[in-house]
Formats: C-alpha cells, sequence, structure tokens
C-alpha cells in the first residue's frame, strides 16, 4: 500500500507541479487544482485513487509537499513548480546561512554561474546540511554549499518559505556561495 501511494504521490506531483495536462487538471494562477478533477483525472490514467486515499497522501507526506484548501476542495502543491503559479508565498527574511544540496557533477559550472532555478521557479534552500544532502544525492554524489542568506538580503535579494519551510529565492550569485 505504502509504496501504490508513493506512486500516486509522484504522479500528484508532477500534476501540481510541471504538467497538469497529464491529470487533466487546470490549476489556477495560485496553483490550485479542483480536488474532484484531480481524483477524476487520475484515475481515467488507470491509476486509483479516491478521496481517503488522497487525504491520506496529503497528511501522511513526509515533506508536507501539498495542501488542501479549508473546505478540502481545492489541492495545490506548496512549492517545488516549473509552472509559473503564484502559491502566495510568504517573503521572509531568511537565517544567515542557508544550505543547498547538489550534486558533485554540478559544481564546476555552479563556481561560474551560481546557483539558478533550472528548470523550477526557485533555486531550493534548507535550513539544516542533512537536508541539503539529502536532496543532492538525487543528483549523484551529494555536495552541500553553505548560502549567506542574510548577506544577500541585506543586498536586496528576496527570500520565501514555504508552507512545508523550504526556503526560495531566484538565485544565489557566486559570491555567497561557500563550499564546506
Ligand atoms: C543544480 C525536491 C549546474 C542544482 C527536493 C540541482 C528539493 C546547477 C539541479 C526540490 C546550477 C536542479 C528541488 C548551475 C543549480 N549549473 N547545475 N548553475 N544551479 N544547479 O531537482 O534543488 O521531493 O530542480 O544544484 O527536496 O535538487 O520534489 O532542484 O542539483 O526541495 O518535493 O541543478 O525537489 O523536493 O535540480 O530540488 P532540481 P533541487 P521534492
Amino acid at each position: 500500500m505504502a509504496n501504490k501511494q508513493n506512486k500516486l504521490s509522484v504522479f500528484i506531483s508532477l500534476a501540481l507541479r510541471h504538467n497538469p495536462d497529464a491529470a487533466r487538471i487546470k490549476l489556477d494562477e495560485h496553483g490550485w487544482a479542483n480536488v474532484d478533477e484531480l481524483i477524476t483525472g487520475i484515475n481515467y490514467t488507470g491509476r486509483r485513487i479516491d478521496m481517503s486515499v488522497l487525504e491520506e497522501i496529503v497528511g501522511t507526506d513526509q515533506k508536507q509537499r501539498y495542501s488542501f484548501n479549508e473546505d478540502r476542495t481545492l489541492i495545490r502543491a506548496n512549492q517545488g513548480h516549473s509552472i509559473p503559479v503564484d502559491v502566495e508565498l510568504k517573503e521572509t527574511e531568511p537565517p544567515i546561512f542557508l544550505y543547498h544540496g547538489t550534486a558533485e557533477r554540478f559544481l564546476s559550472s555552479i563556481e561560474v554561474e551560481g546557483l539558478k532555478s533550472m528548470s523550477r521557479l526557485y533555486v531550493h534552500l534548507s535550513r539544516d546540511i542533512e537536508t541539503a544532502l539529502k536532496v543532492g544525492g538525487r543528483h549523484g554524489e551529494a555536495v552541500a554549499l553553505k548560502v549567506n542568506s542574510k548577506e544577500m538580503f541585506d543586498d536586496g535579494y528576496k527570500f520565501c518559505i514555504s508552507e512545508n519551510g523550504v526556503w526560495l529565492t531566484k538565485e544565489v550569485p557566486v559570491k555567497y556561495i561557500n563550499k564546506i
């Protein structure tokens, strides 16, 4: 069951962050999809889901990736989008340092270009090194980079924190990045 739900969650992430057409849904400007349409769309692909399974996926997701609206008629991903939606992120002053996890093989490019958002809307940063290393490990041999986030903020760069605690910023120029 857990594995089935993981696969469903990966598909829901795809639909709510990158490719709504895959589940025959539309996202509004704030990233919300209609829950009934999502359930219908997922079942249409041959996967099996109902409201109680969806509620369990949303409630038990380890990274708290999704939110319902108050009456549970709408659902959205809290962050991680590649399509341009405004999930009403809270602009927040960051801590002195934040961390970014990447793979060893990307370092030479990052040393020249800084951190770019690549296919997503933002560069993803975390408060702790452990999370960064986990994120980086998805792409290869994990490396954590320390970002002078407070200095960036003082220089006018904006930071947001998502509903599920991921720090987001548009880019990180080279001068704010430290190898650790
Ligand atoms: C790298 C997961 C070369 C960047 C995680 C990363 C996260 C560069 C990769 C969330 C670069 C993009 C996001 C440059 C950045 N040259 N490579 N100039 N700048 N990169 O997947 O941060 O499970 O789009 O270091 O937990 O790995 O999906 O971003 O390695 O929070 O909920 O380009 O995805 O969350 O990869 O991961 P991604 P990410 P979920």
